[in-house]
């Protein structure tokens, strides 16, 4: 059965195009700064926000129908989902997509049922894998939408619920490594807390810890040779989150012991939550060797929530490709569309064309990241904002041979007022702007 009828292929058509069921600037094939733009990008859909999230919000019920024909929470109604999800990845030339335990098949009465229906559904999904090509980013369990989860899964104060999450976390790696992913992700939505009143903050973090460390020794031992993320988000839902930001998440990893495993999966709406841009994020995971994969969205920066809209913002995403480049691209990770049409964009074709305008506004972004760095004046200015650090007593700083004494000494023989440089910002961004609107 066919789902979306409306459009056979999308296909890049060029900037002038007026076709919205077109790209006008994701080209897969195009060879930019040595690959191919697809490689660069490496495009995932999520399963929850495309084939699952229907509309509903706190105000409201679902605007858009995802049944696919069949009657949800069933496995019909799972298996149709897998259908239709290839049918939407092909079309879209999408080479990966993403996914909770919970997006891909319905809850049985017990574990032992709801492990038999993920074993049923991915069987599915690999056969599909194997007829299209299409590959698994990363997977995931979700560890926070059952009321068991409501004071955290590693973070509980239950011994029973940290039993169960890691029964969870258990079947979602071998699922993921069944289906040859190269990332399993920890988004600790519940793993924080609302009051200190009723919290042992230590022993919660070693808890989490622990079965983070649980989780790659069992995920090595059946073969498992792919990335652990962990995704920091402050806040939703929980008031006071162990992963804020990437700094946080990145002491965490450290303070564990867990960075020979673990990166990090930078979520741009969850950076701008953490009051920090996108780029921000990036760089503080790339300079600390954790920049894994990205989750490709946008918040609305008037509202303080986690709305996960498609990105269309091409000044953010070539600043965000920039960070990508200059850390060398990605390895296990990609950008997934954790986003999700608005409530009112409730027909398939808007469903299209969210994600055109997502892929084409990252295709953009590469493309205009790439001018950047061509143009060189960016990297020179950097470059020279530093260079009192090449020679002299600047030399004798960066190779750490100096000491407070010689420093002091010498800057008794300095002729003030110093002049440190200006930082140029305004001059920066117009050579910005100029890179992204001269042609
Ligand atoms: C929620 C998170 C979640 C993770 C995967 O805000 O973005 O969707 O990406 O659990
Ligand atoms: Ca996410
Ligand atoms: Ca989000």
């Amino acid at each position: 059965m066919e789902y979306f009828d409306f459009v056979d292929q999308v296909k890049y058509e060029g900037p002038k195009s007026k076709n919205p069921l077109a790209f006008k600037f994701y080209d897969a094939e195009r060879e930019i700064y040595g690959k191919k733009m697809k490689d660069h990008l490496k495009f995932a859909m999520a399963w929850w926000h495309t084939l699952c999230a229907d509309g509903t919000d706190m105000f409201g019920s679902g605007t858009m129908d995802k049944s696919f024909g069949q009657t949800p929470a069933t496995m019909d109604h799972a298996r149709s989902k897998v259908d239709a999800g290839f049918e939407f990845m092909q079309k879209l030339g999408i080479q990966y997509f993403c996914f909770h335990d919970a997006d891909i098949a319905p809850e049985g009465k017990n574990l032992a049922e709801t492990n038999k229906n993920l074993d049923d559904i991915t069987d599915y999904i690999k056969e599909k894998m194997d007829e299209t090509g299409i590959k698994l980013l990363w997977g995931t369990s979700n560890l926070f939408t059952k009321p068991i989860f409501m004071n955290g899964a590693g973070s509980s104060n239950s011994a029973d619920v940290y039993a169960y999450a890691a029964a969870k976390i258990k079947k979602a790696i071998d699922c993921t490594v069944k289906l040859g992913g190269t990332g399993y992700v920890f988004w600790g939505g519940r793993e924080g807390y609302e009051t200190l009143l009723n919290t042992d903050m230590k022993f919660e973090q070693e808890n989490i810890a622990n079965l983070m460390h649980m989780a790659v020794d069992y995920a090595r031992s059946i073969g498992f040779n792919g990335d652990f993320y962990i995704e920091p988000k402050p806040q939703e839902p929980m008031k006071h989150q162990y992963d804020y930001d990437a700094a946080t998440a990145i002491q965490f990893i450290e303070k564990f012991g867990l960075e020979k495993d673990f990166k990090l999966n930078i979520e741009a709406n969850h950076a701008t939550l953490a009051g920090h841009t996108f780029e921000h994020e990036l760089r503080v995971a790339a300079i600390n060797n954790m920049l894994g994969s990205v989750d490709a969205n946008q918040g609305d920066l008037l509202v303080g929530w986690d709305t996960d809209q498609f990105p269309t913002d091409v000044y953010a995403t070539t600043l965000a490709m920039l960070e990508i480049l200059r850390a060398g691209g990605f390895t296990t990770g990609g950008l997934n569309f954790d986003s999700k049409s608005r409530r009112p964009s409730n027909k398939p074709e808007d469903w299209f064309e969210a994600f055109i305008v997502g892929m084409d506004s990252f295709a953009l972004g590469l493309i205009k990241a790439v001018a950047i760095l061509e143009d060189g004046r960016l990297d020179q200015f950097i470059q020279e904002r530093y260079a009192s650090f090449n020679e002299g007593m600047g030399k004798k700083v960066r190779d750490k041979a100096t000491n407070l004494e010689e420093l002091a000494a010498y800057a008794e023989t300095l002729e003030e007022p110093l002049d440190p440089g200006a930082g140029k910002q305004e001059y920066l961004e117009a050579v910005v702007n100029q890179v992204l609107f001269s042609n």
